[in-house]
C-alpha cells in the first residue's frame, strides 16, 4: 500500500488546478439541477485527504472535466476568498455545479456526479436494486463510519485532560473496530462493496480507511480490508486524485 503524505491536515495548502474565477449563485435551486447551462467545468472545493477525496475520486473515475480549489479548513479561506460565503456549513466538500450553484454533502455530491454519466456502472440507474444497495452503503459509511472518525481528529484540541482524551479515543476506536468487523465480513473476498463492480460507495469507504493510520488504528488487523484498500489504491483514477491532492509520495 503506498504511503500517503500530507497526514490529512485537512488543510493548509491552496491548490488550484486550472481554476477559473468563481461566480457563485447562492440560491439552493436543487430543483433546477436538470436545467444546466454548460458554462464551465464543475469545481470541487476540497481539503487534501478529507472526505472530499471521495467525490474527487468519482470525478476522476468518470473522467469528467473538473477544477479543484483547496480550502483551508482552519481559517475557512480558499483562493476565491471566504469559504463560508461559498458553503455556509464551512465543511468540505462543496461542488460548484456547471450552472454555478453550490451543492454540498459529499454522499449526495457523489451521487449527483455519477448521475451525470448515468451509465449504471459506478452507481446503479434509477429504480434498480443496485442503486438502493449502493445508497444503503453510502448512508452507512456517512453515518456509521465517517462520523465516528470525526471525534478522533479533534482530540488534541478538544481535550486538555490526558485521561479524558484516552477514554474518548478508546471509545471511538472500539466503535470503529465494530464497524470494521462488520465491513470485513461483508466484503469477504469480494473485490468491492457491491461485489465485482467499483461504485461511489467504494470511493467513500476507501477515503475513510485512509484516515486509520492518522488516528492510530491498525487496519492490518483486518486482512480483507487491507486487501480491499490495496485493490482500490491501484485504480488509475484513485492514484490521479491522490496525486492531485498532493498525497502520493
Ligand atoms: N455533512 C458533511 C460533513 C463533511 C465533513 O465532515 N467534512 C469535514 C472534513 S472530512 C470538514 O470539512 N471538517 C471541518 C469543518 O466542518 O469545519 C458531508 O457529509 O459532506
Amino acid at each position: 500500500m503506498p504511503q500517503l503524505r500530507g497526514k490529512f491536515a485537512f488543510a493548509t495548502k491552496k491548490v488550484r488546478i486550472g481554476a477559473a474565477p468563481l461566480a457563485v449563485n447562492f440560491s439552493s435551486g436543487y430543483d433546477s439541477v436538470s436545467k444546466f447551462i454548460k458554462e464551465s467545468p464543475m469545481k470541487l472545493f476540497y481539503s487534501p485527504g478529507a472526505c472530499s477525496l471521495a467525490p474527487h475520486i468519482v470525478m476522476a473515475e468518470l473522467n469528467m472535466a473538473y477544477e479543484l480549489e483547496a480550502v483551508n479548513l482552519k481559517d475557512k479561506t480558499c483562493a476565491s476568498g471566504n469559504y463560508n460565503m461559498i458553503n455556509p456549513k464551512g465543511s468540505v466538500p462543496a461542488l460548484k455545479m456547471d450552472n454555478n450553484e453550490i451543492l454540498t454533502e459529499g454522499a449526495i455530491i457523489s451521487q449527483f456526479l455519477a448521475d451525470q454519466k448515468n451509465d449504471g456502472i459506478i452507481f446503479g440507474k434509477y429504480g434498480t436494486t443496485e442503486r438502493y444497495r449502493t445508497l444503503e452503503w453510502m448512508n452507512y459509511i456517512s453515518t456509521e463510519v465517517h462520523k465516528n472518525f470525526s471525534p478522533l481528529f479533534g482530540l488534541d484540541t478538544i481535550y486538555k485532560n490526558a485521561e479524558a482524551k484516552a477514554e474518548v479515543k478508546a471509545f471511538y476506536t472500539n466503535c470503529l473496530s465494530d464497524k470494521f468487523n462488520f465491513l470485513s465480513e461483508k466484503i469477504g473476498t469480494n473485490n468491492f462493496l457491491m461485489g465485482s463492480q467499483f461504485t461511489i460507495a467504494d470511493a467513500y469507504l476507501f477515503t475513510c480507511f485512509t484516515w486509520t493510520e492518522y488516528v492510530g488504528i491498525d487496519l492490518s488487523a483486518w486482512t480483507n480490508l487491507t486487501t480491499y484498500m490495496n485493490r482500490i489504491y491501484e485504480r488509475p483514477a484513485v492514484m490521479r486524485a491522490l496525486k492531485e491532492e498532493g498525497l502520493l509520495k
